[in-house]
C-alpha cells in the first residue's frame, strides 16, 4: 500500500469514529416488534440482534417515548407455569445474534403515555453496557401475533 493510501484510511477511520461515537456500531437490529394487550397492560417488545464486532455486546435495557418504563426480562416456565424475572443484560455475542422472542427474552414496556394500536410503529433506543445506543423502530401487532409477521 502506498503512503497516501494509508494516510487515507486512517483519516476515515478517525472521522467514523468520531461521528459514532454513542452509536453502536456493530449492532444491527432486525424483526423489531411488540404485542399490543388491551387496557393498561405492559407490552412485550421482541427483536433480533445481531453484532458483527470482535467483542459481545451486552444489551442493558431501552427507552421510548412511548413508555414510562422499559424493563427487561425473561420468561420460563417452570412446572406448567408461565412466569417471568428481571435480567440484567442480554449478551450478543461477537459475530452472533441474540434473539428476543415470546418465552424468553423481552422488553417489558410499561404505562403507555398514549394509546398505541396495532400497525403503529414505536420507536425505542436500545442501551448497550458500553454506553452505545441504538435506535430501532418496533411494529405494534395484535394480541394475537406470535411472530414480526410480514
Ligand atoms: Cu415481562
Amino acid at each position: 500500500m502506498k503512503p497516501q493510501a494509508l494516510l487515507f484510511l486512517v483519516t476515515g477511520l478517525l472521522l467514523t469514529g468520531a461521528a459514532q461515537a454513542t452509536e453502536a456500531e456493530h449492532v444491527r437490529a432486525s424483526h423489531a416488534w411488540l404485542r399490543v394487550l388491551p387496557g393498561e397492560l405492559p407490552a412485550g417488545a421482541y427483536v433480533t440482534l445481531e453484532n458483527s464486532g470482535d467483542q459481545p455486546v451486552a444489551l442493558k435495557g431501552a427507552s421510548s417515548d412511548a413508555y414510562a418504563d422499559v424493563m427487561l426480562h425473561q420468561s420460563s416456565s417452570e412446572g406448567g407455569m408461565s412466569r417471568m424475572a428481571m435480567v440484567d443484560s442480554v449478551t450478543v455475542p461477537a459475530h452472533g445474534t441474540a434473539t428476543l422472542a415470546p418465552a424468553g427474552y423481552h422488553l417489558m414496556l410499561m404505562k403507555s403515555t398514549h394509546p398505541v394500536k396495532p400497525g403503529d410503529t414505536v420507536r425505542m433506543n436500545l442501551k448497550f453496557a458500553d454506553g452505545s445506543t441504538l435506535v430501532t423502530d418496533f411494529v405494534a401487532r395484535p394480541a394475537n401475533a406470535v411472530d414480526a409477521g410480514s
